[in-house]
């Protein structure tokens, strides 16, 4: 089994039962075995203008492979109404994979550790609730020495 850390966001909809909704899809999957959930934050929102977020994080153990959890986490999306459109722009539901195990990935359709997570106090903050020792291996350094350093 391996660990992992996942992003949620929303600000389109009525995001805090799209984010239980996705939770709830995770805890069902036969492959997923939840461990914990943060509460949700609103934040303001990076990029153009658009309505604020909710934000929150989820850890948990699978047996699927990197590309066949991101996978699942597109099906969610796309379950919950979310049309990739502009790359910046407000959406129903957005679920990025962060942590996997001590992995470094580097593919075109998959980066783990997520690429920007380090810079994003809304990953941060949610995540240093739930996995404070969990190390991002890019940095080496742990999520709530991170979530110290990131501007809010
Ligand atoms: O990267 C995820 C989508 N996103 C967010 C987000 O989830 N939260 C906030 N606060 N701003 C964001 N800008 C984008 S794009």
């Amino acid at each position: 089994m391996s660990w992992c850390a996942i992003g949620l966001g929303s600000n389109l909809g009525d995001s805090r039962s799209i984010l239980a909704g996705a939770i709830e899809r995770l805890r069902s999957h036969s492959q997923i075995e939840l461990i914990a959930v943060s509460r949700w934050h609103k934040t303001a929102p990076i990029g153009p203008p658009q309505p604020d977020y909710l934000n929150g994080c989820a850890t948990l153990q699978t047996s699927l492979e990197p590309l066949d959890l991101l996978n699942v986490l597109h099906s969610i999306e796309a379950e919950f109404g979310r049309v990739r459109q502009e790359v910046w722009g407000a959406r129903t539901l957005d679920l990025d994979l962060l942590l996997y195990d001590d992995l470094i990935i580097d593919l075109p359709s998959l980066q783990v550790p997520h690429p920007r997570m380090i810079e994003r106090a809304f990953v941060l903050v949610p995540l240093s609730e739930i996995a404070p020792d969990a190390i991002e291996p890019r940095s080496g350094q742990s999520i709530a020495i991170l979530c110290k350093q990131v501007e809010i």
